[in-house]
This record gives structure tokens, sequence and C-alpha cells, in this order.
């Protein structure tokens, strides 16, 4: 068979041999490249332990509070690609979806994050395919972080392989904020006035929590110049 949409082609009569046959040609490519992900993800979580290392021997600091690595479910996957009229193969998933892989490195200040996506990028082995500075130019939402959409080699039997990873860099209080937002976007059934007061809310606190980051930068600079 070939790679073509599955939706569609399930939505058809199959007879079950024909479906065991689709399953079976298909499940193992599948976890074949999630494995690829998988890899590409732990290089690119390791570049930053190094860098993490790197400061704290060099500088006695450590610039990352906390690395935290994911892969995009099969269900979110399949809904991403159907949300924006993609077909559902193999191909699809490499060819338009940028965050199958996913690397969200959390640091204490903003400078950190720069630097940090600075020194990745100067890695000769990282492409650069996407970059986008939601901290310069936050979403309607409040969301602030940078994302950087990378390509790294992984090295296979057949040779190398090119492999896309999404970074998010985000400090400690953009991370807070996220992850309160996103409880808010997975309710259903809730009261639309209720909603949009606390999308207002949780918009003010952005503002808020943007004024802290900058002015616990200041603080930390005036230490270190002491
Ligand atoms: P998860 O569970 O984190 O993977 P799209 O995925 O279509 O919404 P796009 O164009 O692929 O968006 O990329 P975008 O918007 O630059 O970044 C998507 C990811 O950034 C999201 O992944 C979130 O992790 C995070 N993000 C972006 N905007 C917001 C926001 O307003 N609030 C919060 N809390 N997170 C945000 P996923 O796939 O939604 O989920």
């Amino acid at each position: 068979m070939q790679k073509q949409d599955l939706r569609q082609y399930l939505l058809k009569e199959v007879t079950s041999q024909e479906l065991i046959q689709l399953v079976s040609e298909n499940i193992k490519p599948f976890y074949e490249l999630m494995a690829y992900y998988r890899c590409a993800m732990m290089e690119v979580e390791t570049k930053f332990r190094v860098l993490d290392e790197h400061f704290s021997l060099r500088y006695n600091s450590n610039p990352i509070e906390a690395i935290k690595s994911r892969l995009k479910s099969p269900e979110s996957i399949a809904e991403k690609l159907s949300r924006r009229g993609f077909p559902l193969t193999i191909d699809s998933i490499e060819k338009n979806i940028y965050d199958v892989a996913g690397v969200r490195v959390i640091c204490s200040f903003p400078k950190d994050i720069y630097m940090l996506a600075d020194l990745l990028l100067m890695q000769d082995d990282v492409v650069l395919v996407e970059k986008r500075d939601y901290i310069k130019n936050p979403k309607p939402s409040g969301y602030r972080s940078l994302h950087l959409i990378v390509e790294v080699p992984i090295y296979l039997h057949s040779g190398k392989k090119m492999v896309k990873v999404e970074v998010q860099l985000r400090t400690i209080a953009m991370d807070f904020w996220a992850s309160i937002e996103h409880k808010l976007r997975y309710k259903n059934n809730i009261d639309k006035e209720e909603v949009k007061s606390i999308a207002e809310e949780l918009l003010e606190c952005s503002r808020v929590s943007a004024m802290l980051d900058q002015r616990m930068e200041e603080i930390k600079e005036k230490i270190d110049k002491l």
C-alpha cells in the first residue's frame, strides 16, 4: 500500500486482512520515525547540559534551571495534521510538523535565554530552520518564550539524517505563567465570560511577570558588580 492519507483510507471499507496489513505496514515506520525524533531530542538536550556544565566550571554559575523534553503524542500529531489540512502519513509528519520533538529550557534570567540560544546556534552541526521571539513580541494571550526550530544530525547505519527539534527557551516566571494558562486552554464547557475574565487577568499577570524578570535581572547584575 502507498503512504497515502491513512484516515481517508480507513474510512473506506477494508477487510480485516487489509486492516492488519495496513497497521503493520505503518506502525513500524511510525515508531522508527519517533525513535529518530527521540535521538535528536537527546542530542539537543545534551548540548544544553554541556553548556550548563561549562558555565558551572568556568563561571561558577548555572544558567539553566531545568530542561524538560517531550515527544508529541500520536493523537496530538494527528490532530495538528488534520487541523492544518495535511495528509496523515509518515512523510507528511516529517515535512509539516516541526514540534514532534520538543526541548524546553528554563532559565532564571532573560539574558541567559538569548545567550544560550546564540551558543546553540553557533554550533556547526545545528541548523536554524525558524526563530519566533515571543519575548520581544508576546502572543495576544500574554505568552512569552523564545522558540527555535533547529535541525540536528543523527547518525544511522544508512548515514546522516537531519531531524527537526523545537526548542522553547523561557524564564521560570514565563514557564509558571504558561503552565497556568495551559490549564485554562483545556477547560471545556465553562462559562465564556468567566474564561474571558481569567484570560484578561492572565494577560495582566504576563505583564507583571515580564517586569519581575527585568527587575530580578537588574538586581542580579548589581550583585555581580559588588
Ligand atoms: P504542547 O503540549 O506544548 O506541545 P500550534 O501548535 O499550531 O498552536 P505553532 O505555529 O506550531 O502553533 O507554534 P507556536 O504557536 O509558535 O508554538 C506552539 C507551542 O508553544 C505550543 O505547543 C505551546 O507549548 C507553546 N505555546 C504557544 N502559544 C502558547 C500560549 O498562548 N499559551 C501557552 N500556555 N503555550 C503556548 P502545543 O502544541 O500547543 O502544545
